[in-house]
């Protein structure tokens, strides 16, 4: 029988070829893919979270559940978009231009694909031009931007300028890395600041406009 809580729990303790057996097992069975996702995958996912903000695990056990959760997601992910499950929201996410540092990043962009979001990831060294030209190629709602270094987190700034002066009412801006505060989101303008890879999820989720 499909062990869900037990992908989860092979999830968190970052058995990637348990949650890939696992979920090959659940989708043999005819387990709905939102629900693997769901009651296996993101529920996992968001006990890792919680325990990254609360320092209970570091960086290394993030990483290597979010592995996990990449090779789980992968089987998945056909299935996902053949039963008609789409994403809560499209997300361009990228380490802006100067900046080199992805682990925060990267970190984010598992939390938020394991919170139901789809990631169109650009990197690192990011210019404001090419967020905006991913935001219209890719339909997304939101832009997440990373820095790392005081020297390139003013560069959020052009980015953010950059997506209004496109004409892109409904984009919302949301930012995070080391050096960045809440207080400087609201001097730039950008609509969310995540402080860690956990808060990202919410603070995207509150982002995204209600259905009418
Ligand atoms: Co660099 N580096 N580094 N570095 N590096 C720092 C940032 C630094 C604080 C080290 C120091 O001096 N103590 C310092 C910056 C000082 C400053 O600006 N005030 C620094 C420097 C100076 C530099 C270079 C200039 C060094 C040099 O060459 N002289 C150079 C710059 C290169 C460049 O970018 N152009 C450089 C290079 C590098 C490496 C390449 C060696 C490597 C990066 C490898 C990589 O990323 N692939 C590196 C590393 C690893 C670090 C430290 C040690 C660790 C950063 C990290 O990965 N943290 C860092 C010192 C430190 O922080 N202790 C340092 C772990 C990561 C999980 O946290 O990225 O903060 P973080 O992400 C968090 C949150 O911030 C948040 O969620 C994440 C998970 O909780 N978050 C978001 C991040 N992005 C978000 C986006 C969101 C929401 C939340 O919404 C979209």
């Amino acid at each position: 029988m499909a062990d869900l809580e037990g992908m989860a729990i092979a999830l968190i303790k970052g058995k990637k070829n348990d949650v890939e057996s696992k979920v090959k097992e659940a989708i043999e069975e005819g387990v709905k893919p939102e629900t693997i996702l769901n009651d296996g995958l993101i529920a996992g996912m968001s006990v890792v979270g919680e325990r990254f903000r609360r320092n209970l695990v570091y960086v290394p056990e993030v990483l290597i559940s979010a592995r996990a959760m990449k090779s789980g997601m992968a089987l998945l992910a056909p299935h996902l978009s053949a039963g008609g499950v789409k994403p809560i929201a499209k997300v361009v996410l990228g380490t802006v231009k100067g900046d080199l540092h992805d682990i925060g990043k990267n970190l984010v962009a598992m939390m938020l694909q394991g919170g139901g979001f789809e990631i169109i990831d650009l990197g690192t060294d990011v210019p404001a031009e090419t967020f905006v030209s991913a935001v219209q190629q890719h339909n997304a709602t939101i832009v997440g931007m990373s820095a790392l270094l005081t020297t390139t987190m003013p560069y959020m700034a052009n980015v953010v300028k950059a997506i209004r002066d496109s004409g892109l009412k409904d984009v919302r801006t949301m930012i995070g890395g080391a050096p960045v505060t809440q207080q400087f989101a609201n001097d730039i303008g950008a609509d969310g600041y995540a402080p860690d890879a956990a808060s990202a999820v919410e603070v995207a989720t509150r982002l995204v406009p209600a259905k009418a």
